[in-house]
């Protein structure tokens, strides 16, 4: 619809066009049931409204909004470089743009509201980048996001039985509550063979599935919602183990395997046993026997009500049978977790002209996907997922010489890459090189040499990535096994960070300097119980500690 205006103006006058607007849908729950028309008066009595307040009020109005339920709720504060408080101000601002939290039946798409690409689906950015960041600073927004995967079970119990599966097999691409899986079955031509390439995402990247779980879990954890966990989250958690369950595949060496996927690393297609996938596979059946015997032990009606669903009794037998035969890749005598079975033994070529690239994907110009599979290059962090989620699990020394041997072979051809390796780097003792890969993260949008990087929309799970390198990496926290961790690692450049987070429903004011952090409960409520710098402590009000 085209407005013209046409006026009179003198040299020098000027002339300011105030313009307003609003946007309503048939899926706005207040408007469910309006006709059309009734649609559009709403519509315009708004607008009308609006008008009479004046851009001034609604200017005022909103800049009050954001200070209250953003800026003054998680307060993030970093003395360094100004550009740094600016990306993390900015990661937050499309943070609580992009994200429906009005709505259980929405979530984030990959370029958040900015933008067409990705049709505005979700992916397991939502689980693995952006729920961390509203867990620990707006629980009640991390739990819709949560409720929406529940309310989606109908299109993943639909996803696993067409696949042959049973149990819940989450769509790699996510729309509307009962769409089920939505990822386009073909995409962009190949250079060598000229044909339309298949994205083989939609049928074997079915990570998701144990990336769902995980959230679940994640948030439980941290927040202590043990209504969430009655009403939706153990039946989440134990359905996808459900599926995982069948997925499983039987081998030669006595083994459960999971062959035939693609990991979080899109270069590698058709792999068998990613080491990314089998891991949280096995850590999700663990987890559904260690939770359907607790609530079969403590909540026998709700058992009753999940076995009836979901045949509980039979499945946990066969859970206990499975979780310890699945296989689960060990490093290798130079101390690097193997990505998948073939990943280490790939072509090595030299990467130099790609890890110099000014534009991500450049590698397809010279090569198509069947040949980027055999060569030892990744497009994203794959295994580095793999120890932030489960660190506990790995050594120290693993973490170095895998990190050492995959950031020379990755390219971040993707925007959830080097979010990921700064953290990594940090928890190796690395915060300079954490610093480094930040910096790059946080040009992502914003970076004025690459103006058409976004057109197709930002790239919304690098923001909750942003996040995650600020409070995770620099600052130190991060729940493991379901305990507080807070161990800072500020880089050079920074002489403060201040963050808060939720714990429980108890908010912590957390300040580092290079060789201290301070942390203060906002109301004594329970002690808590963290460790600092590989030791354990309990407080109430404030906790100080001085590094040696
Ligand atoms: O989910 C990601 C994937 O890991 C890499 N390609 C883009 C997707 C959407 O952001």
């Amino acid at each position: 619809m085209f407005s013209k205006f046409a006026l009179e103006v003198k040299a020098g006058q000027t002339v300011v066009l105030e313009k307003f607007s609003n946007v309503y849908t048939s899926r706005d729950r207040k408007l469910e049931g309006y006709t059309h028309h009734q649609m559009q008066a709403y519509a315009l009595k708004a607008l009308q409204e609006d008008e009479a307040a004046g851009f001034d009020t609604l200017l005022a109005e909103s800049a009050t909004c954001w200070k209250e339920k953003v800026w003054d709720r998680v307060p993030i504060t970093i003395d360094g470089p100004e550009f740094d408080q600016l990306a993390i101000r900015f990661a937050q601002y499309h943070m609580q743009l992009m994200t429906p939290a009005h709505d259980n039946r929405m979530n984030i798409g990959a370029k958040g509201l900015s933008g067409e690409g990705y049709k505005g689906h979700t992916f397991w950015d939502t689980e693995i980048f952006l729920l961390p960041y509203f867990i620990f600073n707006m629980p009640e927004v991390a739990r819709s996001l949560e409720e929406y995967r529940y309310l989606s079970l109908p299109g993943a119990h639909a996803k696993a039985k067409y696949n042959g599966y049973e149990g819940a097999q989450f769509p790699w691409e996510s729309a509307w509550l009962d769409d089920g899986e939505v990822t386009p079955e073909y995409m962009g031509t190949d250079i060598v063979t000229g044909q339309l390439i298949k994205v083989w995402s939609g049928f074997i990247e079915i990570h998701i599935t144990a990336d769902v779980a995980y959230g679940a879990w994640q948030y439980y954890m941290c927040t202590g919602d043990q209504d969430f966990m009655d009403k939706y989250g153990y039946e989440l958690m134990l359905d996808c183990a459900k599926f995982w369950s069948s997925r499983l595949e039987p081998g030669e060496d006595g083994k459960l395997h999971i062959n035939d996927v693609v990991g979080p690393d899109e270069y590698k297609e058709h792999v068998d046993d990613n080491a990314f996938t089998n891991y949280l596979v096995w850590w999700t059946l663990d987890k559904a026997i260690e939770y359907s015997t607790q609530v079969e032990e403590e909540k026998p009606e709700l058992y009753s009500k999940l076995d009836e669903k979901l045949g509980l009794s039979a499945l946990r037998e066969k859970w206990t049978e499975q979780v310890n035969l699945i296989f689960l890749t060990q490093p290798n005598g130079n101390g690097v977790l193997p990505q998948d079975s073939t990943y280490l033994m790939l072509q090595d070529i030299d990467l130099s002209k790609y890890k110099k690239q000014a534009h991500v994907g450049g590698i397809y110009k010279d090569y198509n996907q069947e040949q980027i599979t055999k060569i030892q290059v990744s497009k994203q962090a794959d295994v580095m997922v793999l120890f932030l989620l489960l660190e506990e699990l790995f050594p120290h020394q693993v973490k170095l010489s895998s990190w050492d041997y995959y950031e020379p072979r990755c390219l971040h051809d993707s925007s959830l890459s080097l979010s990921t390796h700064s953290v990594l780097a940090c928890d190796i003792g690395d915060p300079e090189l954490g610093y480094e890969m930040f910096q790059k993260a946080c040009l992502i949008d914003l970076d004025n040499a690459n103006p058409h990087s976004s057109d197709a929309g930002i790239h919304a799970a690098s923001y909750g990535g942003l996040w995650q390198c600020v409070v995770w990496g620099f600052g130190g926290l991060r729940m493991l096994g379901g305990k507080l961790r807070i161990s800072p690692n500020l880089p050079v450049a920074w002489r403060k960070l201040s963050y808060t987070l939720l714990w429980k429903g108890q908010k912590l004011n957390v300040t580092v300097t290079p060789r201290m952090v301070q942390i203060n409960s906002e109301k004594q409520e329970a002690p808590i119980r963290l460790e600092v710098w590989g030791k354990e402590y309990d407080f109430q009000e404030e906790l100080i500690v001085v590094k040696n």
